[in-house]
């Protein structure tokens, strides 16, 4: 820079002086030899004056020979040239031995009017003064003096010389300084811009008082409404796309590798009862959400290979195009062990960390054994992931509870790779994660990554609590980051959501044809309310209380018997931990129990179908429903109420909604309620029962366009615009780096 900038400023200063010198410099010397002359001038009067008087009487009275001595003699100054006395007819009674050749006392030259001239003669130039004794004079006479102006041809010269030495010399010393002084302070500048861009100190009235300069203000202003514009692109950005997607990747990531690791891989192939290979879409909330976003980004989607063709389907590098009816990104299976996978997914994961985020009052299960199987595990994903990565900085999107380690793992292997963890499930207090016999591990392991993400900033607030209580870091409440080792992490809300519009829609009737399709296949009566459940079967959901508040509804008020019927559909899930085996026992057992209790004829107050569905079926069922039952005891977020949303573009059903759900925050006009409380659930169906129309259109229409607003796109937009502001800071020079202080 300092290079540059001696460049810059001295080429500029040394060629607009050389351009003063080249006009003046002769005005310079002109000046010089104008003093000088006058000067010779002055001193030929002054010689002249005083020897007047001897020279008159030695050239009316003296000898040839006396005024010859006495004018040689004066003659021998050093610049007195030569002395010349001459008759106005152009005899000469003098001239001196040094007298130029071409200077005599000839009537014309003598004649000449002017007092004083100069001459250039070979030897150099001379200045001629000229004195006339004519007046009373007898005999009258002329003197002419020959001064030497050689030295002042010499003194221009040195002076000149001398001008443009001093002048080049302090334009030199000049420029240096001035380059020194603005390269100070362009490097302080710089300093402080640069953190108040980590900063995001965007206003002088922020913390960053050290310089008012105007120039700091307007770079400041500009950057503050950047910032500003595109916090309001992400904010209101209201049509958030696919293509909006693939936009962000495009422009904010320069088309950066994106690679999704995930336990669930969003397409399970399995085999029929003939060995013949199908393809499903499994019931989880994490796929139903990353799925769109890997079809806008493409990329890879690293997952566990859990069906029982899904070997036979792959290449010999693991690998298949999925979707399958429309390929547009690669899964890569990973296989494991029937141990690791008891030990990392239903040992750790799902009888550890599930039961220890949700507060459902399941009892967490820690073994030594199964979390040597969970760092097995991840250490194993981390290794594919690499090999997975086609360059040395991918954007990683890693997917929930199970890789609480790959972080750390993947910062190893890929140490310049931007790395977001999403965690889908609710996280605890502090209070509650500290019986986690590995907790340092796995907040320290996290902490790795560069974008922790949760659905809301509740979720945020317990995770920074829980750092604040076990790991020895720096965190920074207002920017919501953690500095650990250095690495600074950034802990945010992200709520997730679906892919708007529901690509199941377009292939599906009007609501009145679901409606009849459902009411027939299920047996239900054309009259008969339908309420509809749709879930993994998993103890969070609070399916037994969603049943128990029907019970209680139909116990308070018998009218409502034969009126109402709950159709749930239970995808198995986890079957083979003891809790959900639990579970599904518990579910039957209370839907025999209720049925047996109010069944009346054709009518069943419940309707279990214990069987995962197809989503198209789904989304039937989604639009057949009178009301959607959404009373889960914890959930992170829940997408089957945001899917019940999207699926009514007749702006109809009620949605009944649990405080405990993410959900709930983004969803106030659904009917909240508290899910512990049946008779609360029970209040709460009648109400749906009981609305009329206009209500359900507004509060309908009012919760789509939420949802719409605030689609999958959107979600993964503004995780994937944050690594790219990471990336970006990243890419500043690690010299001026330190001087930063985002993330203090
Ligand atoms: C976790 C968090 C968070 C259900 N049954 C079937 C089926 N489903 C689909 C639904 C929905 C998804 O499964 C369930 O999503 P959720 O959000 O309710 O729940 P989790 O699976 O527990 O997901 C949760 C989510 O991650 C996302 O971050 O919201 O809080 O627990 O899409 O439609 N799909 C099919 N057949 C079924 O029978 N095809």
């Amino acid at each position: 820079m300092f290079r540059s900038m001696m460049l810059r400023f001295v080429l500029p200063v040394a060629l607009a002086s050389c351009v003063v010198a080249y006009f003046g410099l002769p005005y310079i010397e002109r000046l010089l030899a104008e003093w000088f002359r006058s000067d010779v001038e002055l001193r030929a009067q002054l010689v002249m004056h005083s020897v007047e008087e001897p020279i008159t009487d030695l050239v009316e009275f003296g000898t040839d020979v006396r005024l010859r001595a006495y004018l040689t003699k004066l003659a021998a100054d050093e610049r007195l040239l030569a002395i010349l006395v001459c008759r106005p007819n152009g005899t000469t009674i003098f001239r001196s031995d040094r007298t130029p050749s071409t200077i005599a006392c000839d009537p014309e030259g003598i004649s000449d009017p002017a007092r004083s001239r100069i001459l250039q003669l070979p030897s150099g130039s001379v200045q001629v003064s000229r004195f006339d004794f004519d007046g009373a004079q007898p005999k009258p006479f002329r003197v002419l003096m020959l001064h030497d102006l050689s030295f002042v041809d010499r003194r221009q010269r040195t002076a000149r010389d001398f001008v443009l030495v001093f002048v080049g010399i302090s334009i030199l010393l000049l420029a240096l300084l001035i380059v020194l002084v603005a390269w100070l302070q362009l490097r302080r500048w710089v300093e402080v811009l640069l953190g108040d861009i980590r900063g995001k100190r965007f206003h002088d009235d922020a913390q960053s008082p050290r310089l008012s300069l105007p120039i700091l203000s307007q770079v400041r202003e500009v950057l503050a409404e950047a910032e500003e514009k595109q916090r309001l692109e992400i904010d209101f950005r209201e049509n958030w796309t696919p293509q909006a997607l693939q936009q962000v990747v495009h422009d904010h990531l320069d088309s950066a590798q994106v690679i999704i690791v995930s336990n669930r891989e969003p397409y399970i192939h399995s085999f029929d009862a003939h060995r013949r290979a199908f393809w499903q879409v499994p019931a989880s909330g994490m796929v139903t959400a990353l799925e769109p976003v890997m079809r806008a980004c493409s990329g890879v989607w690293v997952a566990h290979g859990a069906g029982s063709a899904d070997h036979e389907t792959v290449d010999r590098y693991d690998r298949i195009r999925v979707p399958p009816d429309d390929p547009s990104y690669t899964l890569r299976r990973v296989w494991l062990s029937p141990e690791q996978e008891q030990g990392y997914y239903y040992g750790f994961s799902n009888e550890g960390l599930w039961p220890l985020c949700h507060l459902a009052y399941v009892r967490p299960a820690f073994r030594a054994s199964d979390w040597r199987a969970y760092e097995e595990v991840n250490t194993k994903f981390s290794e594919v992931v690499a090999v997975e990565s086609g360059t040395e900085s991918p954007v990683i999107l890693i997917q929930d509870f199970h890789f609480a380690l790959l972080p750390q793992l993947l910062r190893q292997r890929i140490p310049k790779a931007t790395i977001a963890l999403f965690w889908h499930i609710p996280w605890p207090n502090a209070e509650t994660f500290g019986v986690c016999p590995w907790k340092r591990q796995v907040l320290t392991h996290m902490l790795s990554a560069d974008i922790l993400g949760f659905h809301t900033r509740y979720h945020c607030q317990n995770f920074l609590d829980t750092v604040d209580r076990f790991v020895e870091c720096q965190i920074d409440r207002e920017h919501m980051t953690v500095t650990l080792q250095g690495r600074i992490c950034r802990v945010a809300p992200y709520p997730i959501s679906i892919e708007w519009p529901p690509r199941w829609l377009a292939r599906l009737p009007d609501v009145a044809t679901c409606r009849t399709t459902v009411h027939e296949r299920y047996g239900i009566g054309a009259d008969v309310i339908i309420g509809l459940g749709v879930e993994r079967w998993d103890f969070t959901k609070g399916i037994i209380e969603r049943f128990q508040a029907l019970e209680v509804l139909l116990d308070n008020d018998p009218k409502h018997r034969g009126r109402i019927s709950l159709l749930q559909i239970a995808a198995p899930s986890r079957g083979q931990l003891p809790a959900y085996q639990a579970l599904q026992q518990q579910t039957y057992d209370e839907v025999e129990r209720i049925n047996s209790k109010f069944t009346q004829g054709e009518w069943r107050p419940i309707v279990l179908i214990d069987e995962q569905q197809e989503p198209l079926r789904v989304f039937e069922l989604y639009r057949a429903a009178d009301f959607c039952l959404v009373n889960s005891l914890h959930d992170g977020m829940n997408l089957v109420a945001k899917e019940f949303v999207a699926a009514r573009d007749d702006e109809d059903g009620v949605l009944i909604l649990s405080t405990f759900a993410g959900a709930s925050r983004e969803l106030p006009e659904a009917v909240l309620i508290n899910p512990f409380d049946v008779s609360e659930t029970a209040n709460a169906m009648e109400i749906a029962m009981r609305m009329g129309r206009e209500e359900r259109r507004n509060r309908m229409s009012l919760m789509r366009r939420t949802v719409k607003e605030n689609n999958v796109y959107r979600w993964a937009g503004r995780m994937l615009m944050d690594a790219a502001r990471i990336r970006q800071r990243q890419s500043l020079p690690s010299t001026v780096r330190r001087f930063g202080t985002f993330g203090r």
